[in-house]
Protein backbone atom coordinates (compact mmCIF):
# COMPACT_ATOMS: atom_id res chain seq x y z
CA UNK A 1 0.00 0.00 0.00
CA UNK A 2 1.16 3.63 -0.47
CA UNK A 3 0.08 6.37 1.93
CA UNK A 4 -3.14 7.81 0.45
CA UNK A 5 -2.64 11.06 -1.12
CA UNK A 6 -4.99 12.55 1.23
CA UNK A 7 -2.76 11.95 4.35
CA UNK A 8 0.23 13.14 2.24
CA UNK A 9 -0.85 16.25 1.45
CA UNK A 10 -1.71 16.80 5.16
CA UNK A 11 1.52 15.60 6.45
CA UNK A 12 3.27 17.96 3.67
CA UNK A 13 1.29 20.73 5.53
CA UNK A 14 2.72 19.84 9.00
CA UNK A 15 5.85 19.79 7.14
CA UNK A 16 5.63 23.49 5.98
CA UNK A 17 4.03 24.31 9.59
CA UNK A 18 6.98 22.92 11.29
CA UNK A 19 9.77 24.77 9.06
CA UNK A 20 7.67 27.83 9.70
CA UNK A 21 8.69 27.93 13.64
CA UNK A 22 11.78 27.51 15.14
CA UNK A 23 10.38 26.30 18.27
CA UNK A 24 7.82 23.60 18.68
CA UNK A 25 6.09 22.32 21.72
CA UNK A 26 5.42 18.70 21.43
CA UNK A 27 2.10 16.71 23.71
CA UNK A 28 2.68 12.72 23.61
CA UNK A 29 0.81 9.65 25.52
CA UNK A 30 2.53 7.74 28.12
CA UNK A 31 2.50 4.08 26.66
CA UNK A 32 5.15 2.91 24.31
CA UNK A 33 2.98 3.70 21.52
CA UNK A 34 2.85 7.61 22.78
CA UNK A 35 6.45 7.95 23.65
CA UNK A 36 8.05 6.16 20.12
CA UNK A 37 6.11 8.67 18.14
CA UNK A 38 7.39 11.20 20.83
CA UNK A 39 10.92 10.30 19.76
CA UNK A 40 10.78 10.39 16.57
CA UNK A 41 9.62 13.98 16.16
CA UNK A 42 12.43 14.68 18.90
CA UNK A 43 14.92 12.85 16.25
CA UNK A 44 13.28 14.51 13.12
CA UNK A 45 13.04 18.00 14.83
CA UNK A 46 16.79 17.65 16.43
CA UNK A 47 17.99 16.28 12.83
CA UNK A 48 15.88 19.68 11.12
CA UNK A 49 17.88 21.91 14.10
CA UNK A 50 14.58 22.73 15.66
CA UNK A 51 14.27 23.77 19.27
CA UNK A 52 11.44 21.84 21.18
CA UNK A 53 9.80 20.67 24.23
CA UNK A 54 8.13 17.74 24.65
CA UNK A 55 5.39 16.76 27.63
CA UNK A 56 3.71 13.51 28.09
CA UNK A 57 0.05 13.02 29.21
CA UNK A 58 -1.23 9.90 30.82
CA UNK A 59 -4.33 10.93 28.61
CA UNK A 60 -6.14 13.83 27.23
CA UNK A 61 -8.78 14.55 29.87
CA UNK A 62 -9.85 18.02 29.88
CA UNK A 63 -6.92 18.97 32.42
CA UNK A 64 -4.04 18.08 29.75
CA UNK A 65 -6.65 20.10 27.45
CA UNK A 66 -5.92 23.02 29.98
CA UNK A 67 -2.55 22.30 30.01
CA UNK A 68 -2.37 22.56 25.96
CA UNK A 69 -4.92 25.83 25.76
CA UNK A 70 -2.27 27.60 28.35
CA UNK A 71 0.40 26.88 26.19
CA UNK A 72 2.59 30.08 25.66
CA UNK A 73 4.18 28.93 22.10
CA UNK A 74 3.00 29.40 18.49
CA UNK A 75 3.05 25.48 17.35
CA UNK A 76 1.69 22.59 19.02
CA UNK A 77 2.57 19.06 17.72
CA UNK A 78 0.52 16.49 19.13
CA UNK A 79 1.09 12.74 18.58
CA UNK A 80 -0.76 9.58 19.54
CA UNK A 81 -3.42 11.96 21.49
CA UNK A 82 -6.20 14.39 20.25
CA UNK A 83 -8.44 12.69 18.38
CA UNK A 84 -11.45 13.49 20.90
CA UNK A 85 -10.61 17.12 21.83
CA UNK A 86 -10.35 18.53 17.89
CA UNK A 87 -13.04 20.95 18.28
CA UNK A 88 -11.09 22.23 21.63
CA UNK A 89 -7.64 22.11 19.64
CA UNK A 90 -9.45 24.53 16.83
CA UNK A 91 -10.42 27.31 19.07
CA UNK A 92 -6.55 28.13 20.41
CA UNK A 93 -5.04 30.55 17.79
CA UNK A 94 -1.90 28.54 17.14
CA UNK A 95 -0.46 26.44 14.72
CA UNK A 96 -1.93 22.64 15.48
CA UNK A 97 -0.78 19.57 13.83
CA UNK A 98 -2.11 16.25 15.66
CA UNK A 99 -0.62 13.45 14.66
CA UNK A 100 -3.34 10.47 16.26
CA UNK A 101 -4.85 7.06 15.64
CA UNK A 102 -7.53 7.01 18.05
CA UNK A 103 -11.39 6.64 16.55
CA UNK A 104 -12.14 9.78 14.85
CA UNK A 105 -15.22 12.31 16.33
CA UNK A 106 -14.79 14.95 13.45
CA UNK A 107 -12.64 15.85 10.83
CA UNK A 108 -11.20 19.79 10.45
CA UNK A 109 -9.35 22.36 8.37
CA UNK A 110 -8.01 24.48 11.39
CA UNK A 111 -5.89 21.75 12.72
CA UNK A 112 -3.62 19.91 10.32
CA UNK A 113 -5.23 16.65 11.27
CA UNK A 114 -3.31 13.38 10.38
CA UNK A 115 -5.40 10.62 11.03
CA UNK A 116 -5.93 6.77 9.44
CA UNK A 117 -9.22 6.64 10.21
CA UNK A 118 -9.95 9.57 7.53
CA UNK A 119 -8.84 7.71 4.82
CA UNK A 120 -11.06 4.88 6.18
CA UNK A 121 -7.62 2.44 7.37
CA UNK A 122 -8.50 0.99 11.01
CA UNK A 123 -6.16 2.77 13.72
CA UNK A 124 -6.51 0.24 15.65
CA UNK A 125 -4.13 -2.29 13.66
CA UNK A 126 -3.16 -0.54 10.87
CA UNK A 127 -1.41 2.50 11.68
CA UNK A 128 -0.36 3.69 15.56
CA UNK A 129 1.10 7.34 16.72
CA UNK A 130 4.54 6.08 16.13
CA UNK A 131 3.15 5.02 12.52
CA UNK A 132 1.97 8.58 11.92
CA UNK A 133 4.42 10.33 13.44
CA UNK A 134 7.23 7.98 11.13
CA UNK A 135 5.17 9.32 7.94
CA UNK A 136 5.65 12.75 9.46
CA UNK A 137 9.56 12.08 9.76
CA UNK A 138 9.62 10.92 5.90
CA UNK A 139 7.66 13.41 4.72
CA UNK A 140 10.17 15.94 6.20
CA UNK A 141 12.83 14.07 4.88
CA UNK A 142 13.57 10.70 3.15
CA UNK A 143 16.83 10.09 5.38
CA UNK A 144 14.65 9.23 8.42
CA UNK A 145 13.99 6.12 7.31
CA UNK A 146 15.84 4.84 9.93
CA UNK A 147 13.77 5.96 12.25
CA UNK A 148 10.98 2.87 10.96
CA UNK A 149 12.23 0.84 13.63
CA UNK A 150 11.39 3.39 16.49
CA UNK A 151 7.77 2.83 14.92
CA UNK A 152 8.09 -1.06 15.24
CA UNK A 153 8.38 -0.05 18.63
CA UNK A 154 5.38 1.78 19.04
CA UNK A 155 3.43 -0.38 16.34
CA UNK A 156 4.24 -3.71 18.77
CA UNK A 157 3.73 -1.52 21.98
CA UNK A 158 0.32 -0.80 20.45
CA UNK A 159 -0.30 -4.13 19.90
CA UNK A 160 -1.06 -3.69 16.08
CA UNK A 161 0.84 -7.03 14.68
CA UNK A 162 -0.87 -9.14 16.66
CA UNK A 163 -3.48 -10.26 13.58
CA UNK A 164 -0.50 -9.79 11.24
CA UNK A 165 0.97 -6.34 9.82
CA UNK A 166 -1.09 -4.54 7.79
CA UNK A 167 -2.52 -1.00 6.69
CA UNK A 168 -0.09 1.47 6.85
CA UNK A 169 2.28 -0.55 9.09
CA UNK A 170 2.79 -3.29 6.18
CA UNK A 171 3.65 -0.51 4.52
CA UNK A 172 6.60 0.29 7.01
CA UNK A 173 7.64 -3.06 7.05
CA UNK A 174 7.85 -3.78 3.88
CA UNK A 175 9.98 -0.72 3.15
CA UNK A 176 11.95 -0.81 6.62
CA UNK A 177 12.99 -4.38 5.28
CA UNK A 178 13.82 -3.32 1.98
CA UNK A 179 16.27 -1.19 4.03
CA UNK A 180 17.60 -3.55 6.02
CA UNK A 181 16.53 -1.80 9.35
CA UNK A 182 13.61 -4.33 10.16
CA UNK A 183 14.50 -8.34 9.98
CA UNK A 184 11.52 -10.63 10.99
CA UNK A 185 11.87 -14.00 13.40
CA UNK A 186 9.94 -16.87 13.97
CA UNK A 187 8.53 -16.45 17.57
CA UNK A 188 8.18 -19.53 20.55
CA UNK A 189 6.58 -20.16 23.40
CA UNK A 190 9.71 -19.49 25.58
CA UNK A 191 9.60 -16.41 26.26
CA UNK A 192 12.94 -14.29 25.66
CA UNK A 193 15.98 -13.71 27.56
CA UNK A 194 18.06 -15.56 30.26
CA UNK A 195 15.62 -18.68 30.95
CA UNK A 196 15.55 -18.41 34.77
CA UNK A 197 14.55 -15.12 34.87
CA UNK A 198 12.45 -14.84 31.88
CA UNK A 199 10.43 -17.94 33.40
CA UNK A 200 9.92 -16.69 36.57
CA UNK A 201 8.62 -12.92 35.18
CA UNK A 202 6.79 -14.06 32.76
CA UNK A 203 3.46 -13.02 32.41
CA UNK A 204 2.96 -13.98 28.77
CA UNK A 205 2.43 -16.55 28.95
CA UNK A 206 1.94 -16.49 32.54
CA UNK A 207 2.23 -20.22 33.68
CA UNK A 208 0.50 -21.46 36.39
CA UNK A 209 2.81 -22.76 39.82
CA UNK A 210 6.45 -21.62 37.66
CA UNK A 211 5.63 -17.89 36.84
CA UNK A 212 6.72 -15.58 39.54
CA UNK A 213 7.84 -19.09 41.93
CA UNK A 214 11.34 -18.72 42.00
CA UNK A 215 12.11 -22.25 43.68
CA UNK A 216 9.30 -23.89 41.21
CA UNK A 217 11.50 -21.86 37.84
CA UNK A 218 14.73 -23.98 39.15
CA UNK A 219 12.87 -27.37 39.78
CA UNK A 220 11.16 -27.26 36.35
CA UNK A 221 14.25 -26.53 34.39
CA UNK A 222 15.87 -29.18 36.50
CA UNK A 223 13.81 -31.53 35.38
CA UNK A 224 13.73 -30.93 31.92
CA UNK A 225 17.97 -30.40 32.06
CA UNK A 226 18.40 -27.45 30.87
CA UNK A 227 20.56 -25.07 32.41
CA UNK A 228 19.02 -21.44 33.92
CA UNK A 229 22.00 -19.61 32.01
CA UNK A 230 20.72 -20.61 28.67
CA UNK A 231 18.67 -17.63 26.68
CA UNK A 232 16.70 -18.92 22.96
CA UNK A 233 19.78 -17.94 21.43
CA UNK A 234 22.50 -20.62 23.24
CA UNK A 235 19.68 -23.70 23.89
CA UNK A 236 20.23 -26.66 21.44
CA UNK A 237 16.87 -27.03 19.11
CA UNK A 238 16.24 -30.02 21.19
CA UNK A 239 16.23 -27.83 24.58
CA UNK A 240 13.97 -25.41 22.24
CA UNK A 241 11.60 -28.48 21.66
CA UNK A 242 11.01 -29.83 24.97
CA UNK A 243 10.75 -26.65 26.62
CA UNK A 244 8.23 -25.49 24.45
CA UNK A 245 6.29 -28.67 24.05
CA UNK A 246 5.97 -28.61 28.21
CA UNK A 247 5.20 -25.16 28.87
CA UNK A 248 2.62 -25.58 26.45
CA UNK A 249 1.08 -28.18 27.75
CA UNK A 250 1.18 -26.50 31.57
CA UNK A 251 -0.80 -23.62 29.39
CA UNK A 252 -3.50 -26.44 28.04
CA UNK A 253 -3.97 -27.75 31.55
CA UNK A 254 -4.38 -24.20 33.04
CA UNK A 255 -7.63 -23.87 30.25
CA UNK A 256 -5.52 -20.98 28.27
CA UNK A 257 -6.95 -21.29 24.32
CA UNK A 258 -4.65 -22.72 21.33
CA UNK A 259 -5.14 -19.03 19.76
CA UNK A 260 -3.67 -17.54 22.99
CA UNK A 261 -0.75 -19.62 22.67
CA UNK A 262 -0.25 -18.65 18.84
CA UNK A 263 -0.30 -14.96 19.93
CA UNK A 264 2.38 -15.59 22.16
CA UNK A 265 4.37 -17.32 19.63
CA UNK A 266 4.19 -14.65 17.19
CA UNK A 267 6.34 -13.56 14.74
CA UNK A 268 9.14 -10.87 16.00
CA UNK A 269 10.38 -7.94 14.65
CA UNK A 270 14.20 -7.28 14.87
CA UNK A 271 15.98 -4.07 15.06
CA UNK A 272 19.35 -3.65 13.55
CA UNK A 273 20.73 -0.46 15.82
CA UNK A 274 19.45 -2.02 18.61
CA UNK A 275 20.05 -6.17 18.00
CA UNK A 276 17.24 -6.62 19.44
CA UNK A 277 13.38 -7.25 19.01
CA UNK A 278 10.93 -4.48 18.84
CA UNK A 279 8.71 -5.99 21.56
CA UNK A 280 11.15 -5.74 23.83
CA UNK A 281 11.88 -2.62 23.44
CA UNK A 282 8.09 -1.47 23.84
CA UNK A 283 8.23 -3.34 27.02
CA UNK A 284 11.57 -0.81 28.03
CA UNK A 285 9.34 1.84 27.10
CA UNK A 286 6.21 0.44 28.32
CA UNK A 287 8.66 0.60 32.22
CA UNK A 288 9.66 3.92 31.79
CA UNK A 289 5.97 5.16 30.79
CA UNK A 290 4.48 3.09 33.59
CA UNK A 291 7.37 4.03 35.87
CA UNK A 292 7.11 7.75 35.47
CA UNK A 293 10.31 8.18 33.79
CA UNK A 294 9.63 9.27 30.43
CA UNK A 295 12.49 10.89 29.52
CA UNK A 296 14.59 7.45 30.49
CA UNK A 297 12.18 5.81 27.36
CA UNK A 298 12.69 9.14 25.10
CA UNK A 299 16.40 8.91 25.22
CA UNK A 300 16.67 5.72 25.16
CA UNK A 301 15.30 5.72 21.87
CA UNK A 302 16.96 8.47 20.54
CA UNK A 303 20.06 6.32 21.22
CA UNK A 304 21.23 7.08 24.63
CA UNK A 305 22.64 3.82 25.97
CA UNK A 306 23.00 4.92 29.69
CA UNK A 307 19.35 5.78 29.45
CA UNK A 308 19.09 2.22 27.69
CA UNK A 309 20.57 0.61 30.96
CA UNK A 310 18.18 2.31 32.87
CA UNK A 311 15.34 1.19 31.06
CA UNK A 312 16.54 -2.36 31.76
CA UNK A 313 16.45 -2.03 35.47
CA UNK A 314 13.18 -0.55 35.47
CA UNK A 315 11.68 -2.88 33.37
CA UNK A 316 13.17 -5.33 35.41
CA UNK A 317 11.37 -3.48 38.92
CA UNK A 318 8.27 -3.61 36.53
CA UNK A 319 8.06 -7.07 35.72
CA UNK A 320 8.66 -7.77 39.81
CA UNK A 321 5.00 -5.48 40.21
CA UNK A 322 3.54 -6.83 37.14
CA UNK A 323 3.99 -10.98 38.28
CA UNK A 324 3.28 -9.88 41.99
CA UNK A 325 0.25 -8.02 40.80
CA UNK A 326 -1.24 -11.15 38.67
CA UNK A 327 -0.17 -13.57 41.44
CA UNK A 328 -2.42 -11.78 43.80
CA UNK A 329 -5.30 -11.51 41.15
CA UNK A 330 -5.40 -15.03 40.56
CA UNK A 331 -4.95 -15.89 44.31
CA UNK A 332 -7.83 -13.77 45.15
CA UNK A 333 -9.90 -14.37 41.89
CA UNK A 334 -12.17 -12.47 39.62
CA UNK A 335 -15.94 -11.79 39.64
CA UNK A 336 -17.82 -12.97 36.62
CA UNK A 337 -21.47 -11.40 35.05
CA UNK A 338 -22.91 -12.73 32.33
CA UNK A 339 -21.05 -10.84 29.63
CA UNK A 340 -17.89 -9.41 30.98
CA UNK A 341 -15.24 -10.10 33.89
CA UNK A 342 -13.72 -7.95 36.06
CA UNK A 343 -10.90 -7.32 38.81
CA UNK A 344 -9.90 -4.80 41.36
CA UNK A 345 -6.27 -3.56 40.85
CA UNK A 346 -4.32 -1.87 43.04
CA UNK A 347 -1.44 -0.68 40.88
CA UNK A 348 -3.24 1.71 38.89
CA UNK A 349 -0.08 1.98 36.14
CA UNK A 350 -0.69 -2.11 35.51
CA UNK A 351 -4.55 -2.43 35.21
CA UNK A 352 -4.76 -2.34 31.32
CA UNK A 353 -1.76 -5.01 31.07
CA UNK A 354 -3.17 -6.90 33.93
CA UNK A 355 -6.67 -6.61 32.04
CA UNK A 356 -5.14 -8.75 29.27
CA UNK A 357 -3.40 -11.61 31.58
CA UNK A 358 -6.38 -12.55 33.70
CA UNK A 359 -8.19 -12.57 30.23
CA UNK A 360 -5.86 -15.15 28.53
CA UNK A 361 -4.47 -16.94 31.27
CA UNK A 362 -7.01 -16.58 34.46
CA UNK A 363 -9.72 -16.10 33.48
CA UNK A 364 -11.96 -16.73 30.32
CA UNK A 365 -11.05 -14.97 26.90
CA UNK A 366 -14.53 -15.48 25.62
CA UNK A 367 -15.59 -12.69 27.38
CA UNK A 368 -14.33 -8.58 28.34
CA UNK A 369 -12.04 -7.96 30.81
CA UNK A 370 -12.39 -4.75 33.19
CA UNK A 371 -10.18 -3.62 35.90
CA UNK A 372 -11.07 -1.49 38.29
CA UNK A 373 -8.35 0.92 40.16
CA UNK A 374 -10.55 2.48 42.97
CA UNK A 375 -9.11 5.81 44.68
CA UNK A 376 -10.83 8.44 47.02
CA UNK A 377 -10.94 11.07 44.12
CA UNK A 378 -11.35 9.07 40.89
CA UNK A 379 -12.02 5.11 40.03
CA UNK A 380 -9.62 4.29 36.74
CA UNK A 381 -11.12 1.54 34.41
CA UNK A 382 -9.15 -0.29 32.32
CA UNK A 383 -10.68 -2.92 29.59
CA UNK A 384 -9.78 -5.35 27.26
CA UNK A 385 -11.50 -7.48 24.43
CA UNK A 386 -10.12 -9.96 21.66
CA UNK A 387 -10.39 -10.15 18.08
CA UNK A 388 -12.86 -12.67 18.36
CA UNK A 389 -14.92 -10.60 20.71
CA UNK A 390 -14.87 -7.75 18.09
CA UNK A 391 -16.19 -10.14 15.42
CA UNK A 392 -19.52 -11.18 17.80
CA UNK A 393 -19.96 -7.10 18.23
CA UNK A 394 -18.74 -5.91 21.25
CA UNK A 395 -17.14 -2.22 20.43
CA UNK A 396 -15.45 -1.39 24.13
CA UNK A 397 -14.67 2.24 23.33
CA UNK A 398 -18.75 2.94 22.65
CA UNK A 399 -19.24 0.68 25.70
CA UNK A 400 -17.25 2.44 27.92
CA UNK A 401 -18.02 5.79 26.80
CA UNK A 402 -21.50 5.10 26.89
CA UNK A 403 -21.45 3.89 30.71
CA UNK A 404 -18.81 6.06 31.82
CA UNK A 405 -21.05 9.35 31.09
CA UNK A 406 -23.73 7.63 33.35
CA UNK A 407 -21.44 7.20 36.07
CA UNK A 408 -20.08 11.07 36.67
CA UNK A 409 -16.89 10.47 34.58
CA UNK A 410 -15.50 9.79 30.44
CA UNK A 411 -14.22 7.01 28.49
CA UNK A 412 -13.21 5.44 25.09
CA UNK A 413 -10.38 4.51 23.03
CA UNK A 414 -10.33 1.67 20.69
CA UNK A 415 -12.68 -1.13 20.41
CA UNK A 416 -10.14 -3.46 21.77
CA UNK A 417 -8.56 -1.92 24.58
CA UNK A 418 -10.36 0.98 26.62
CA UNK A 419 -10.19 3.01 29.69
CA UNK A 420 -12.36 5.26 31.34
CA UNK A 421 -12.76 7.12 34.58
CA UNK A 422 -16.28 7.05 37.10
CA UNK A 423 -17.12 8.49 40.26
CA UNK A 424 -15.96 6.59 43.42
CA UNK A 425 -18.56 4.85 45.21
CA UNK A 426 -20.46 3.61 41.52
CA UNK A 427 -18.34 0.84 40.91
CA UNK A 428 -20.96 -1.84 41.27
CA UNK A 429 -24.02 -0.15 39.52
CA UNK A 430 -21.38 0.75 36.75
CA UNK A 431 -20.21 -2.73 36.31
CA UNK A 432 -23.69 -3.74 36.21
CA UNK A 433 -24.96 -1.22 33.47
CA UNK A 434 -21.84 -1.87 31.42
CA UNK A 435 -22.79 -5.78 31.47
CA UNK A 436 -25.50 -4.89 30.12
CA UNK A 437 -24.46 -2.64 27.31
CA UNK A 438 -21.98 -5.04 26.46
CA UNK A 439 -25.14 -7.74 26.11
CA UNK A 440 -27.14 -5.43 24.32
CA UNK A 441 -23.57 -5.23 21.57
CA UNK A 442 -23.62 -9.02 21.50
CA UNK A 443 -27.45 -9.34 20.77
CA UNK A 444 -27.64 -6.51 18.23
CA UNK A 445 -24.91 -8.60 16.34
CA UNK A 446 -26.37 -11.82 16.48
CA UNK A 447 -29.58 -10.70 15.35
CA UNK A 448 -27.84 -8.86 11.90
MN1 LIG B 1 -1.38 4.68 20.44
Amino acid sequence: MDVPSKLTFRLSRAVDIVRNHDFIQVYSHYDADGLSAASIVAKVLIRAGKEFRITIFTSLEEESVRVIKECAYDCILITDLGASYIKELEELNKSVIVLDHHVIHEDSDKVCYVNPHLVGIDGSSGACGATMAFLFGISMDPDNWDLVQIAFIGITGDKQHLRGISGLNLYLLNEGMKRNFITQCEGSLIPPGQISKSLFYSTEPYIRGISGNKVEVDVFLKSVHISGDKDLKTMTKNEKRILSSIIAMKLIEQGVTLQAMIEVSRTRYYLKDWQMDAESMAELLDACGRMSTQGTGIAMCIGSNDDLLKAVELKDQYSKNLIDATLKIDREGIKELENLQYFDSTETGLTGVLCHIVMYYIGKPSKPTIGIHRSSVKTKLSGRATYELLDRGVDLSLALSESTKIFGGEGGGHNIASGGSIKPGTEEDFIKNLNMIIGDQLSSARSR
